[in-house]
């Protein structure tokens, strides 16, 4: 591992990215009026369509009406027909600066919503949207009140609708642990028979640790402390149940004897919003009681659940075993909340990590495993990774948290913008779309993104007086009853040296205002870490440390394996200086690094490549994506490709003299990656007479379905003198062909661009014919010489498919070794 994260620092040294570039104030203010922009798309798509009902179904372009729809399990638990999408909006409406639209909706939510309806809803997210909208509204209207140019008219209405809906939730607290019940009917309750819930014994720990802030502020607006006292109540208990040992809590909890249902421990789905309320409880209430409980699980958390850039999953109990080995998008929020706590390292490794897993996908899918391969490919538009890049922008002030907004915004546009809204992203491998759009898309992600792009002058409100609820509601901070320890956004440490941090103020400004490479020199270590978006330029030759024993040869193999050569620098220093002495002490050995692997800048594409098997039984069926070289013959500049059979190369790494030239002559090689580099395989099997080149993966199992296209690269030295063309196929793809060698010892292929695939989308057009045909005359004493021919007809209004000679028939003539086991 040490040596792995050795290796992964190494290939990112001195690598110059458009990382940090400064954003002009016009290439800011362009981009949030494009927030504004999609903000009006999506919200006036809602009104315009969907608008009495909770949510709008942007591909259906209408209203999501509980019972009228295929019910969808739990996610339908969010539907109360309380205009679920209104009200989450209406804060974002002031932030956004839209006060006409604000008090348009205001006065229809007082009109129109009715929060006594017959239906079972969850108490947790009525509560974070619901609850959460109405009281921030409520702030708002305030506000726009007091300035005395708006609402005017306003008599707290949505405060009382929101303390008519704390009544509806509070039945949910009528268990013996205090720990809520995960459903309630909005009218009847828990108990009562009508009311078609309280049969349910478990809740998620987050379901019953993020009542606290909105409950606690609307005790505080109203003055009723009921609500506080039984959100106070659940967060008690939780505490309590946390493993003693670990520190941790587990996922779901009893809500009648606290026992732990499920005892895996993370900081996404289930458990997110209990962690994030203690801290933001303390921040609110002023009550250090969070902050202490919050410390500890922190430390839990950074102990055993992060490991930097990755968030696992744990056993509570035994929480050095992880229990699976993929991660939620929920956690994407966690970096934010690190920000929040002044710890920004880990934060900035991890928001890199999960914009590298965007950079993969656009989005970030549901569950992506650690080795960030889709795991559940949805994406339902959320906000968490805006939310924490917003978080980094604002303690860091690094520009480069900008580009990451804007691609934010750019890949909403291109690949989740409807004619009729936002619809959430089926698969992020195929970009299907949902016919969804959840209510914290505007509820949270425009938030999080106009504040991204905004300076605070241009806000309506002074942002750094309130904190965000889970759902992005604005409460302020001043309902603290108690004199806040954090007046002023002092992040001067106080005395812990151990944790600079755990007693410190919660800020929000940047912490580190002198550094501006301060998040960048910690980024950097996991820019590649995706294999996606690497530099242009040929790696750079540079100096590294290994520390490595005397004859401790393994590591080395090991770099080599990967692709990476070492040349001890002492020979590089002899040659150019002429002295090696200050490198040479005991156990420290300097080398000269040279990675092969891809070099791509963060916007170029890799052009994927792909070798189509073409000869009979495959007949240009098997289509196999390859990864192109950066040296070589540029395959995109070869109109009908590279056409030939393969070999395998004698050895198969071709790293050492090449055994079997005479039958590589005008053939194409087959070599395994490693041993040595892509470009010193190259240039041998092109000396034996090889017409290109396919490298196949020696890792076992990689394939482009799952591990992103790369660009090999030379060695450092020129490579002008490889002139065959190189292309590089994963090893569930190399066995593939390896497989079809075996079986048919004549394997004829075609090296071309993915684009230029033969019979591509024209395959009902292409009319794919084989015969054997005689060639020439037939001279006494002479035997038959029969070739197979491959026939391409093309339909007449298809000119463009199948091009190997450019005739309307194609004709691929290849010398048939055996015709009787022919099909
Ligand atoms: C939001 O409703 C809240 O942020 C909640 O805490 C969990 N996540 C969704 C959005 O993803």
């Amino acid at each position: 591992m040490a040596l792995l994260a050795v290796i992964l620092s190494c290939l990112v040294i001195g690598v110059t990215g458009q990382d940090g570039q400064p954003m002009t104030a016009e290439e800011k203010s362009k981009i949030r009026d494009q927030i504004l922009e999609m903000f009006d798309h999506a919200y006036n798509s809602y009104m315009d369509y969907a608008y009495p009902a909770d949510e709008l179904m942007p591909l259906s372009c209408r209203g999501r009406v509980r019972g009228l729809e295929p019910n969808r399990g739990d996610i339908d638990d969010s539907l109360g027909k309380f205009s679920l999408t209104l009200i989450d909006s209406l804060d974002t409406l002031v932030l956004l600066n839209k006060l006409d639209e604000f008090e348009d909706a205001v006065r229809k939510t007082l009109r129109d919503v009715r929060l006594d309806n017959d239906i079972v809803v969850s108490v947790f997210e009525t509560n974070i949207r619901v609850l959460g909208g109405l009281l921030g509204a409520h702030v708002m209207a305030g506000v726009l009140k007091q300035r005395g140019e708006r609402m005017q008219w306003y008599r707290d209405e949505l405060l009382h609708m929101a303390k008519e809906l704390g009544y509806r939730l509070l039945p949910a607290f009528n268990t013996t642990s205090g720990l809520p019940y995960p459903r309630v009917n909005l009218r009847y309750g828990v108990v009562n028979p009508l009311s078609r819930t309280g049969t349910e014994s478990d809740t998620c720990t987050a379901c019953a640790g993020t009542m606290i802030l909105e409950f606690a502020a609307l005790s505080r607006l109203s003055g009723d402390t009921i609500f506080e006292e039984h959100a106070r109540k659940a967060m008690d208990v939780l505490w309590e149940k946390r493993q003693r040992g670990s520190d941790l809590v587990g996922t779901v909890i009893n809500i009648h004897n606290g026992d732990w249902v499920r005892r895996d421990s993370g900081v996404g789905a289930g458990i997110d919003s209990y962690y994030e309320y203690l801290m933001k409880a303390y921040i609110l209430l002023g009550d250090k009681v969070y902050l202490e409980r919050f410390n500890t699980h922190y430390s839990a958390i950074m102990k055993y659940i992060s490991q930097p850039p990755l968030l696992l999953n744990v056993h509570m109990h035994n929480p050095t075993v992880n229990v699976r080995s993929w991660m939620d998008s929920l956690l994407a929020f966690f970096p934010g909340l690190q920000v929040l706590r002044g710890d920004l390292k880990p934060a900035i490794e991890t928001h890199e990590m999960l914009y590298q897993v965007t950079k993969q996908h656009n989005f970030l899918p549901e569950a992506f495993t650690t080795e960030f391969r889709v795991h559940w490919g949805q994406h339902p538009l959320r906000p968490e990774f805006a939310e924490s890049t917003y978080f980094l922008y604002k303690a860091t002030g690094d520009p480069y948290y900008l580009k990451v907004g804007q691609s934010i915004v750019e890949k909403l546009n291109a690949h989740a913008r409807v004619p009729c809204g936002f619809a959430a992203v089926q698969d992020v491998r195929t970009g299907t779309h949902e016919d969804r759009m959840d209510s914290f898309f505007l509820a949270e992600m425009f938030k999080y993104l106009y504040l991204l792009f905004s300076e605070k002058s241009q806000l309506p409100i002074d942002i750094d007086d309130y904190i965000f609820t889970t759902e992005a509601h604005l409460l302020p901070v001043s309902l603290s009853t108690t004199q806040p320890p954090c007046h002023t956004n002092n992040t001067e440490p106080q005395a812990h040296e151990d944790d600079l941090f755990s007693y410190s103020c919660p800020s929000a400004q940047t912490l580190f205002p002198n550094n501006p490479t301060f998040a960048k020199t910690i980024r950097d270590s996991y820019k590649y870490l995706t294999g996606v978006g690497r530099a242009q330029q040929a790696s750079p030759v540079r100096g590294i440390e290994l520390p490595l024993h005397d004859t401790g040869l393994e590591p080395v193999e090991f770099l080599k394996s990967m692709g990476i050569s070492l040349t001890p620098l002492t020979e590089l220093i002899s040659a150019s200086q002429g002295s090696s002495s200050q490198h040479s002490h005991k156990g420290v050995f300097k080398f000269k690094l040279v990675a092969e692997v891809s070099q791509t800048p963060e916007h170029e594409e890799v052009v994927p490549l792909i070798v189509q098997l073409i000869s009979p039984p495959f007949l240009g069926r098997t289509v196999l994506t390859a990864g192109p070289a950066k040296f070589g013959m540029d395959l995109t500049k070869q109109e009908h490709g590279v056409k030939g059979s393969i070999v395998k190369s004698v050895p198969y790494t071709a790293c050492g003299y090449i055994e079997n030239a005479v039958e590589l002559q005008g053939h194409i090689a087959l070599a395994l990656r490693g041993e040595c580099m892509f470009a010193a395989k190259a240039r041998r099997l092109q000396e034996a007479g090889a017409v290109g080149v396919i490298f196949i993966d020696h890792r076992e199992g990689s394939s482009s379905a799952e591990t992103p296209l790369f660009q090999m690269v030379g060695d450092g030295e020129p490579t002008d003198d490889i002139t065959v063309p190189l292309v590089f196929l994963f090893s569930k793809e190399g066995a593939t062909l390896t497989g079809a060698l075996q079986e048919h010892h004549n394997v004829d292929i075609l090296l071309l661009p993915k684009e230029k695939q033969l019979g591509k989308e024209k395959a009902e057009k292409l009319n794919i014919k084989f015969r054997l045909a005689k060639e020439g005359e037939l001279v006494e004493g002479e035997t038959e010489s029969t070739t197979f021919q491959l026939v391409l007809e093309q339909s007449e209004t298809d000119t463009e498919a199948a091009s190997l000679t450019g005739d309307n028939q194609k004709t691929c003539t290849f010398p048939q070794k055996d015709p009787e086991n022919s099909p």
